[in-house]
């Protein structure tokens, strides 16, 4: 059976309005799903909402509404912005879905049969708003750690899971597997955190109304983190479909913000350990954006809205933005000024100047003409198509496109240095290879932007009269021919 390559997302909470650190991870997750799938690979991009808990329920109620109501329009909202994105998902899962309540059920009741879950006493502080525990000794202010503000007492009864009797094995698994937590940093994060004591966890809250109830305690409510992290094997069919299931886990790529790297470096491995299942490949935590060099807060209103960007500039400037701006891995700062700067330079003048100025060429001194033989800027783009499984293996998205903007300029040099309109008078037969191949760059460069910008990429290759299947089919050598060429509107046009 062939393995699919899973690559998932966090479960966004339902409670805010989707933001660009959302698209953020959703567009990685599709620019890697692209990739692979253009590469003829299978894949399952897999993402969705996570709807349960105290913060949803009180903000339902904060907004007068049922819950249930307030769930399927937050959904709602993620899935209207991924259609506008361009997102090409395989699976939305929402953590209400029955077969993922089910399957809650059915690994808690597993874990408790084999005691790794046991009954005890919480007594420590709560953090509402990011749905984390903390000790005393952790946080003396009562300040959570994550975000800021006031904790909330807690001292109940408690499920807990037997979180510490993992760490060696955790900390086994990250050194022999050195791209399991990617990037470095993080590894070592990790490792550091590790080093530390790991407690047990507490899973289960009593008094929360909005949840999975505890198969074996209907008292009890799982605390929803172990709820939404079961989406992971819930969503493949774990429970319901262990055929399709073999064939997806383990994940491949499990992106996530760094905010919630602990949750999917400690405790989520862990709970696979307790299943016997094994871990995904990598689990790799992006940083984190702020916007004009602040925090985004609803309060100073500077929160970036991605159908607005996207609105005003176009969906795949949006797309190259967010993977251009940062090294995936660092934290970015969204402003205005420099999203301009990156458009009119690099996508108005650099790539959709190349592609105007040689149809432009082409149509004007050899229209319908088929060369031969050409020679040329052939060994960028084959060593470029040779590196980037690589890259793409290690989201390594900042390279990827410093070496598709290398061709890109140097095609524009090449431009400039060949002067194709000397040439049109005076050396016909220089002036055909120079437009072949200018024309072959530009093929290779349609397919190299695709997974970033698949509507660009398309207009590329319509205005070329290119269609392309799979990446035979624009290798340098590929013969090509001026026919169908069919200059059209500036790919960015330049904006006021
Ligand atoms: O944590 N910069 O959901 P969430 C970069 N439900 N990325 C950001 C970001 C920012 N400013 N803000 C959000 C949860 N993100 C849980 C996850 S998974 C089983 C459960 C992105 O709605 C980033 O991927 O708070 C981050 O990890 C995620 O959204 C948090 O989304």
């Amino acid at each position: 059976m062939d393995k699919i390559i899973l690559i998932t997302t966090p479960l966004y909470y339902v409670n805010a309005d989707p933001h660009i650190g959302h698209a953020y991870t959703q567009v990685a997750a599709d620019v890697l799903a692209r990739y692979w799938r253009s590469r003829c690979k299978k894949v399952h991009l897999l993402t969705g909402t996570d709807e349960h808990g105290e913060k949803i329920l009180r903000a339902a109620q904060q907004m007068k509404k049922d819950v249930r109501e307030f769930v399927d329009e937050g959904a709602g909202k993620f899935k209207k912005l991924w259609e506008t994105l361009n997102i090409n998902y395989d699976q939305f899962i929402r953590t209400t879905d029955k077969v993922h309540v089910d399957t809650v059920n059915d690994v808690l009741t597993a874990l408790y049969d084999k005691e790794l879950i046991y009954k005890g006493d919480y007594s420590g502080l709560y953090c509402v708003p990011c749905e984390t525990f903390f000790t005393s000794s952790q946080a003396e202010d009562e300040i959570c750690q994550d975000c800021g503000r006031k904790l909330e007492s807690l001292s109940q009864e408690s499920y807990f899971f037997r979180l510490s009797e993992f760490k060696d094995k955790l900390l086994r698994h990250i050194e022999e597997n050195p791209d399991f937590i990617m990037p470095v940093s993080r590894r070592n994060e990790i490792k550091g955190f590790l080093a530390g004591e790991l407690k047990d966890l507490s899973i289960s809250r009593l008094d929360v109304q909005w949840g999975i109830q505890l198969p074996f305690d209907r008292y009890h409510t799982a605390y929803v983190w172990v709820d939404a992290l079961i989406n992971y094997i819930s969503a493949p069919g774990y429970l319901n479909d262990r055929h399709r299931f073999q064939s997806l886990w383990p994940a491949d790529m499990q992106l996530l913000g760094k905010d919630i790297l602990k949750f999917h470096a400690v405790i989520w491995p862990a709970m696979l350990m307790a299943l016997n299942l094994p871990l995904p490949k990598t689990v790799f935590a992006h940083g984190w954006w702020t916007s004009e060099g602040q925090k985004m807060s609803k309060s100073l209103g500077n929160v970036v809205d991605p159908a607005q960007v996207a609105g005003e500039w176009g969906v795949d400037a949006f797309r190259y933005y967010l993977l251009r701006q940062v090294t995936f891995g660092q934290d970015g700062d969204f402003s205005q000024s420099r999203f301009r700067e990156r458009y009119d330079t690099e996508l108005a003048n650099e790539l959709g100047n190349l592609l105007s100025r040689v149809l432009s060429m082409i149509e004007k001194y050899r229209p319908g003409f088929s060369p031969s033989s050409p020679e040329g800027l052939d060994v960028k783009v084959e060593d470029a198509l040779k590196s980037l499984d690589d890259l793409y293996i290690k989201a390594n998205f900042s390279s990827i496109l410093d070496i598709i903007w290398d061709i890109i300029r140097a095609a524009n040099s090449y431009v400039e240095q060949s002067k194709p309109w000397i040439l049109a008078k005076e050396d016909t037969e220089k002036l055909d290879c120079v437009l072949t191949n200018l024309f072959r760059v530009l093929r290779a460069v349609g397919w190299m932007i695709y997974p970033f910008m698949p509507a660009s990429s398309g207009e590329i290759f319509s205005q070329l009269g290119v269609s392309p299947s799979c990446v035979d089919d624009i290798r340098w050598n590929r013969e090509i021919n001026f026919e169908n060429i069919n200059k059209g509107e500036p790919l960015f046009p330049k904006k006021q």
